[in-house]
């Protein structure tokens, strides 16, 4: 037996940290490579393993606590005889900005050591077998933790796959063409100062924490705005255990963490665990409140997602007694998001006001800058879907109960009224509809906007949209006007209040007291929640806008 000192590692470049969680308690046992604390900068998150195995005697530090390198964590009663301890181990990120956890590298850190680490195919899901359809590395290239090695497909979704150490790559064992599932080699990675676990541990190790990282694209395709009201299976009365970059996509996603199931040591909700959770919501395992409310009598007979008690049975048709027919399968966005959209079609009291902006002069000003910047290959084509995300957050503004969301139930229920501007933006994409969004749009210029949405609808188009970019909307804006079609009454995107659907402009006559001019007018359709909002306030809203986008120098008034 001997009592030996955990203190922190090597933590990079980052000083004075805080520690934002303690993970262990006076008694536990504790392995080696374990997260002991978890610590905070103001750029990322980590959690500090341990560096041996044992029982935990004291802890030497409390939340709050500002720690650095070779700061004491905890004592540790290891059941060998020296005292020395073992070297400190490699601290895992929490990817404070990746929207997959990190996983947890299976090394221990030796300065002067390096060692190749095998880097597999994580747990991937119900995928087996998948194509991979892209590689985004080559041998000696330097890699970081998480980066995209690989893109794989299967005929639901994409996905990439990350790595699950940092280091150069030595031998890359993947193709173009090639079938991986999950355990498959896909390269071999000299890791600089780090031995190599045994590589029993370290295959696991990487395979268990990569599943966390499993399909940005599905969840991407799973993950609605924000996870709806549903009827808890598990809740869980103490503090959920779970890193802060679970924590904060568990609040992007409206997740709550004490009612998620952990599947990491000592029930640690792991990323895996959070899209569990949101795939079974949508997927109806877990009924939303929304939808027992609304339908309590829904069975799959329907063919449209539901019955209604009262209401005929859905009309059961012999197709094949008409004529030739093929059966299809709907894609994971289109069931997704059918859900979500019926959900909110019959749970949320919607009204639809039209009306028109006057956008001749805005049309001239944008097709004047785009052609002023033609010779520059650098410039960015300014869009009117810009201006418009400009122009929604000044009615937001100025009509801030647009700007809001409804939580709670009966007595209890309250308007959330927001102070941030994040603006979505419907996107069609080959596989269904997705709703990307403009992280506090109001800080950004028609230039800056209008680059992120080029961005985000590709990534949309390429299945590659991460659920945090498509979480926090307030408002969003369906714009069909590169297509045509005059007004629609679009589908408010719960739990936001209000959706602004566009049409094509078109040049109509219109009377100026004393003869008719061509103008440009945009059809505006606004759909609101009449729970939250009253048409006077709807037509005052639509009017605003309007004007804004009929003259937009208003937006600096
Ligand atoms: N009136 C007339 N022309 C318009 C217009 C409007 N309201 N809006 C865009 N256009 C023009 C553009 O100027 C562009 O023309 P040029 O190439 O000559 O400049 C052309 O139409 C194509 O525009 P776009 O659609 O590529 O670009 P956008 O910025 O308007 O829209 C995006 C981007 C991602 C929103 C769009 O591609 C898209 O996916 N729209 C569909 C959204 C949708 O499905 N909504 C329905 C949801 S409910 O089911």
């Amino acid at each position: 037996m001997a009592l030996v000192e955990v203190k922190v590692p090597d933590i990079g470049d980052v000083k004075d940290v805080a520690v934002i969680e303690l993970m262990v308690k006076v008694g536990d046992t504790v392995a080696l490579e374990q997260s002991l604390i978890t610590v905070e900068s103001d750029k990322a998150s980590m959690e500090i393993p341990s560096s041996a195995a044992g029982v935990v005697k004291e802890i030497k530090i409390a939340i709050g606590d500002k720690v650095n390198e070779g700061s004491l964590v905890l004592l540790l009663e290891t059941a060998g005889e020296a005292a020395a301890p073992a070297p400190a181990p490699a601290v895992a990120p929490a990817a404070a900005t990746a929207p997959v956890a990190a996983p947890v590298a299976a090394v221990a850190a030796a300065p002067t050591a390096s060692a190749l680490v095998e880097v597999f195919v994580p747990d991937i899901g119900d995928f087996e077998s998948v194509a991979v359809i892209e590689v985004f590395v080559k041998v000696g290239d330097t890699i970081k933790v998480e980066q995209s090695l690989i893109t794989v497909e299967s005929d639901k979704a994409s996905m990439e796959i990350p790595s699950s150490h940092a280091g150069v790559i030595k031998d890359l064992k993947v193709k173009l063409g090639d079938k991986v599932a999950k355990g498959s080699l896909l390269a071999i990675v000299e890791v600089k100062g780090a031995v190599a676990a045994p590589a029993a541990a370290a295959a696991p190790a990487a395979a268990a924490s990569v599943a966390a990282a499993a399909p940005a694209a599905a969840l991407a395709v799973a993950a609605p705005a924000v996870v709806p009201a549903h009827e808890p299976t598990v809740i869980n009365t103490k503090l959920p255990h779970a890193s802060p970059s679970i924590r904060r996509q568990a609040r992007e996603l409206g997740v709550p963490l004490g009612e998620v199931r952990g599947s990491g040591p000592h029930g640690r909700i792991q990323e895996i665990d959070l899209q569990g959770f949101v795939k079974s919501v949508m997927a109806g395992a877990v009924q939303t409140l929304a939808q027992k409310a609304s339908a309590p009598a829904a069975s799959s007979s329907s063919g449209g997602g539901g019955s209604f008690p009262g209401l005929l049975a859905w009309p059961k048709v012999d197709f094949e007694k008409f004529g030739a027919i093929e059966r299809k399968d709907m894609s994971r966005i289109k069931k997704i998001s059918g859900a979500n959209l019926h959900r909110n079609w019959v749970v949320i009291p919607h009204v639809t006001n039209h009306d028109d902006a006057d956008i001749t002069e805005l049309e001239a000003f944008r097709v004047q800058t785009n052609k002023e910047n033609e010779k520059n290959p650098a410039a960015v084509k300014v869009t009117m879907l810009a201006f418009m995300i400009k122009a929604a957050v000044a009615a937001l503004k100025k009509f801030p109960e647009f700007n809001a969301s409804l939580e709670g139930e009966g007595d209890a229920q309250k308007l959330v009224l927001k102070k941030y501007h994040h603006i979505g933006f419907a996107a069609d994409t080959p596989n269904g509809l997705v709703v990307p969004v403009i992280k506090d749009a109001d800080k950004k210029g028609i230039f800056e906007i209008s680059q992120e949405m080029g961005e985000l609808a590709k990534k949309a188009r390429d299945g590659k949209l991460g659920p945090a970019e498509m979480s926090g909307g307030c408002f969003t804006i369906s714009s069909l006007g590169g297509i045509g079609g005059r007004y629609f009454t679009p589908i408010i995107n719960a739990p936001e209040v209000a959706i602004m659907g566009v049409c094509k402009s078109q040049i109509e006559p219109k009377w100026d007291g004393k003869a008719f001019q061509p103008r440009l007018m945009l059809p505006l359709s606004l759909s609101w929640d009449h729970r939250v909002i009253d048409g006077a306030a709807a037509a005052r809203f639509n009017v605003y806008f309007a004007s804004l986008l009929a003259d937009f120098r208003r937006i600096v008034l």
